[in-house]
């Protein structure tokens, strides 16, 4: 069990996390790896805008456009360089999860993830993912919905 399998415990979220050995560090692995579509994968992607980590939810098959980030989250927008992502969520890139992070960081959400049944997203190491109802992620991660891409 890994931190944020611990933290979901504590929670009582009704959320199971799957490892698969093959590995999860990308969103195309993930999809491979859990043999759904590409844009089904959450990718936990962690900027600085407006000078505070935030984090982006975006859909697997959607390149995030910093401008639209930067519209709802304020400017600059950069992208965080690995340590102050691993410091402000607690978790080192390819392994983010979109909610449950050491420290307040505030979400946005592609609109684009809510169009799919479930979603998958990374459960705290590279390895490591959950199944997810998008609207439901919206609510755990309070994530404000933006169009991103
Ligand atoms: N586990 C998978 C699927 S759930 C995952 O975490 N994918 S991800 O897309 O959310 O995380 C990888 C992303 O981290 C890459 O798309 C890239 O945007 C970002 N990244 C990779 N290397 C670095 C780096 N050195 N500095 C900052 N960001 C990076």
């Amino acid at each position: 069990m890994n931190r944020f399998e611990a933290w979901l415990r504590g929670a009582e979220f009704d959320v199971h996390v799957k490892e698969f050995p093959a590995g999860t560090r990308t969103a195309v692995d993930a999809a491979s790896a859990v043999g759904c579509e590409l844009g089904q994968i959450v990718k936990s992607l962690v900027f600085v805008a407006a000078g505070r980590p935030v984090v982006a939810l975006v859909s697997g098959s959607n390149r995030l456009d910093e401008r639209k980030l930067a519209a709802v989250a304020g400017e600059p927008v950069a992208k965080a360089e690995a340590a102050i992502a691993r410091t402000a969520t607690g978790y080192s890139i390819g392994g983010v999860p979109p909610f449950g992070h050491a420290t307040e960081v505030p979400v946005f959400m592609d609109r684009d993830l809510l169009g799919y049944p479930v979603v998958w997203a990374a459960a705290g190491r590279p390895d490591s993912v959950f199944e997810i109802d998008p609207a439901r992620l919206r609510e755990l991660s309070r994530a404000e919905v933006a169009d991103l891409k």
